[in-house]
């Protein structure tokens, strides 16, 4: 159940009566947002998502550090003008296209796209190819249930990606330090893999924008670069989407971008982290902690030449 909580009412006193996303709800709290423009208190709280044995024993990160220490280039180049820039992203109304390779194209809001499947809460590891990480308690559906929705045919062999194109509310976007719009993809058996998250919310309230409101990827077992924030398109494809890193740079940043301590990136070892908000920097973990959930994936293949 999808609670607006009024600045005054305490976590504990609301009672979640549901596990399902109300869209008649989340349409009144919508509205009720946009009435209260840049209030504190006005973030949507997901307190009814269902918790999951994502996460055990690790130590997340602390809400101060996920929002204040990001990498999303379109609100600006380093970690901390993201959060500055934050309010020039508008995130309502907001709807994303989904087309392609598929028999139920369409163009939905984030709630039409969303009211369907329980929300659910996994605490997952971030790892960013410069070499740090986080461990964010991210809410969302997994990616392949809303996917399914759409009925890929059999050519959808793969899934891009696409951020908002309009640098009045990303102004990063006015500078060709990338080529934007900023577009992403995955193979569609890592798509659908159950760990593949499209997220609306971390620490149990709506996605800040500079950690991509209002819906972004989180593909745990891949670099950070992967998990592609506010998205407004969603294709299938027969043919390799093209990577907004991978264009920039080829020979650093990979398509497949699985989390390898055995391949170095050629400015940076992969070999440790620094996970934010500890001293001592920590060994990384082949495919990021979840080998035995994804190595499966990628059987027979070099995962050196195909980094
Ligand atoms: N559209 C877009 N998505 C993006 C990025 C970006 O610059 N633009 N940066 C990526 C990188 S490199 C990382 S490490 C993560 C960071 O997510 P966080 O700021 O929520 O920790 O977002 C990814 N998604
Ligand atoms: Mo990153």
């Amino acid at each position: 159940m999808l609670i607006r909580r009024p600045p005054d009412i305490k976590p504990s006193e609301i009672t979640p009566r549901g596990l399902y996303l109300d869209r008649r709800r989340f349409m009144l709290a919508a509205g009720a947002l946009i009435l209260l423009p840049g209030a504190a208190g006005a973030a949507l709280r997901f307190d009814g998502a269902v918790k999951t044995r994502w996460g055990e024993g690790l130590d997340v990160t602390s809400v101060e550090d996920a929002t204040s220490y990001n990498n999303f280039v379109e609100l600006g180049s380093d970690k901390s003008s993201p959060k500055r820039n934050a309010a020039a992203l508008v995130t309502r109304p907001w709807s994303v296209t989904v087309e392609g390779e598929c028999l139920k194209p369409g163009a939905l809001g984030v709630e039409d796209l969303l009211a369907p499947h329980p929300l659910e809460e996994r605490i997952y590891r971030l790892r960013c190819v410069e070499g740090w990480s986080m461990v964010i308690p991210w809410v969302g559906v997994p990616l392949g249930r809303v996917l399914q929705r759409f009925e890929p045919t059999s050519r959808a062999k793969w899934v891009e990606f696409t951020t908002l194109h309009d640098p009045q509310r990303l102004p990063g976007q006015r500078r060709a330090v990338l080529d934007w719009p900023y577009v992403e993809g995955l193979r569609i058996d890592e798509a659908t893999h159950p760990l593949s998250l499209l997220a609306v919310g971390m620490y149990g309230d709506e996605l800040p924008a500079q950690n991509g409101a209002p819906l972004r990827l989180v593909v745990p077992w891949k670099y950070g670069f992967k998990s592609i924030k506010s998205i407004v398109r969603i294709r299938f494809s027969e043919t390799r989407p093209k990577t907004t890193w991978n264009i920039a740079q080829p020979d650093e940043y990979g398509f497949w971008a699985n989390v390898n301590p055995e391949v170095d990136h050629p400015r940076w070892s992969q070999k440790k982290e620094r996970r934010i908000g500890q001293f001592f920097k920590i060994k990384t973990d082949m495919f990021n902690g979840y080998a035995s959930e994804v190595a499966h994936l990628y059987a027979g293949m070099d995962l050196a030449r195909d980094f």
